[in-house]
């Protein structure tokens, strides 16, 4: 199970453009509009500096992140809602998604961004959309205008998306995790692999156990329970037990962002 994030926005404003570098998937791009009328689907790593904390302790052989989903989208024009450019079909397609990063021209010398955010804002409105989460990118030109007008939004990212760097890159997929609004825990195998999951708040952990393995749905016991900092402060899941940081928990238990998790079967 993964959660996805729709990139939405008017035509030909760099949506497959951002796609194609997070996921180094090939898609169409091209200076025309409509480039995009499937959907494109690819998953990405989240970067996750509480996992590299935790492999610096446990050394494991296998690092394993979480991922989101991220959604190509085809464009909305205004009316899309009335049907306009085949726009109740991609805005279906948003509705499935359970974010929105939305991306928004300041690259072109005749760009009008605040216009353009007002177009899509409507749009989604039209459809109950706008109660999804948002992150906003604005496309900037960094040699012809190193500001770019927009609005001051506080969840928004600037970044020319022709030559984005690794770490804008990273930094916009961390605001998408965050918009999303999830927790993330993690587990263990001795020596072996450590790995990050995704679960929405207030999950419990018998609801943890099913993202990793049906087994531990069927045949759970109890869970043993700690957090990453205490792993890491003592060094090892056994130290952590020893100084009683490790507790058993039923199957009620709401799962708490940072948990790492051991499933009794
Ligand atoms: N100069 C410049 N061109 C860009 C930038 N981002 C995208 N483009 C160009 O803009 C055109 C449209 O890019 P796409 O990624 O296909 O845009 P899109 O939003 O997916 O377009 P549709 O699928 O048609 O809605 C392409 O020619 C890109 O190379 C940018 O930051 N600077
Ligand atoms: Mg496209």
């Amino acid at each position: 199970m993964s959660f996805s994030v729709g990139i939405v926005g008017l035509p030909n404003v760099g949506k497959s453009t951002l796609f194609q570098a997070l996921t180094k998937k090939q898609v169409e791009i091209a200076d025309y509009p409509f480039t995009t009328i499937h959907p494109n689907f690819g998953v990405v790593a989240v970067p996750d500096p509480r996992l590299e904390a935790i492999a610096k302790v446990v050394r494991p052989e296998r690092v394993v992140p979480t991922v989101i989903e991220f959604v190509d989208i085809a464009g909305l024009v205004k009316d899309a809602h009335k049907g306009k450019g085949l726009g109740n079909q991609f805005l279906d397609q948003i509705s499935r998604c359970d974010a929105i990063l939305e991306i928004v021209d300041c690259f072109r010398a005749n760009s009008t961004p605040n216009a353009d955010v007002e177009t899509i804002k409507t749009e989604l409105e039209m459809k109950d959309l706008n109660s999804k989460p948002i992150v906003y990118v604005y496309n900037i030109n960094p040699v012809r205008n190193s500001k770019g007008s927009q609005r001051e939004v506080s969840n928004g990212v600037r970044i020319n998306l022709k030559t984005p760097k690794p770490d804008e890159l990273a930094k916009l997929i961390s605001e998408c995790y965050n918009a999303l609004d999830l927790i993330t825990f993690y587990t263990v195998k001795r020596g072996k692999q450590v790995q990050a999951w995704t679960l929405k708040k207030g999950a419990s952990v018998l609801e943890a156990g099913r993202i990793v393995h049906s087994d531990f749905v069927e045949k759970f016991i109890k869970a043993q329970v700690t957090n990453w900092q205490k792993l890491i402060q003592t060094g090892s899941w056994l130290k952590a037990k020893q100084m009683g940081f490790i507790r058993a928990v039923g199957k009620d238990y709401l799962v708490e962002d940072g948990d790492v998790i051991e499933f009794k079967i």
